[in-house]
């Protein structure tokens, strides 16, 4: 079983790759480590100057040996506001403490009758240990359609679940249960595309 460090804060994500990814060993990136900058413009270079920025950290600073760093750039897209948050999500509202308080800002942006549609993106970027795995750090992405309830519903998942209803279907992220997330969110299609990087197979 591949041992990979988790570069990342987010207990929310901790819990969706332990789900996603029963098959690797995940090690939590430690609460006394430093906080990884991410400066980028785009999930892509976010993602990997986390995992980059986590490996260079654990080489020198790891209390075990990991087989790689995996991180995880994520955000929400609504396209009545071209695109934002999107790479600013983590960021978005930072004078409201709650995502509920967030949640309802977002709506607040919107004007009566626009455009509600929106997705969520995960871009993963994997960066291999030297001497444990072959190859350079790659990433891989997925994406989900959807758009934004007129409410913040249901106590289920993170971040912004509760005011994202994914196509096809007419309840948030929030009020879905988890197994289904995890068939066809952002980042289980990121996860799948990994597993077939890391040739671990699919479920
Ligand atoms: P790390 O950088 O430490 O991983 P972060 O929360 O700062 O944690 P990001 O910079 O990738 O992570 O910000 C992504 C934000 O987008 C995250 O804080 C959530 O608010 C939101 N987000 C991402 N994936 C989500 C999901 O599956 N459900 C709900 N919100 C999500």
């Amino acid at each position: 079983m591949l041992k990979v460090l988790l570069a990342s804060r987010n207990a929310g994500k901790l819990r969706e790759f332990s789900e996603l990814l029963p098959d690797l060993q995940f090690v939590p990136w430690p609460a006394d480590a430093p906080e990884l900058p991410e400066t980028g413009a785009f999930f892509q270079d976010n993602a990997l100057q986390k995992a980059e920025g986590a490996r260079a950290w654990w080489l020198e600073h790891g209390t075990e040996a990991v087989d790689g760093v995996l991180a995880d750039d994520s955000g929400l897209c609504v396209d009545a506001l071209w695109g934002g948050p999107g790479v600013l999500s983590a960021r978005f509202a930072p004078d409201l403490p709650t995502y509920r308080d967030k949640n309802l800002r977002l709506h607040s942006l919107l004007p009566e009758g626009a455009n509600r549609s929106a997705r969520f993106v995960c871009v993963l970027a994997f960066a291999p240990m030297a001497g444990r795995l072959p190859g350079g750090p790659f990433t891989v992405s997925g994406a989900v359609e959807g758009h934004l309830a007129m409410d913040h519903r249901g106590q289920g998942g993170f971040g912004y679940d509760p005011i994202f209803i994914p196509g096809g279907h007419h309840q948030t992220f929030g009020e879905l249960p988890s197994d289904l997330k995890h068939t066809l969110s952002h980042r289980a299609r990121a996860c799948a595309a990994l597993r077939e990087r890391l040739a671990i197979g699919l479920r």
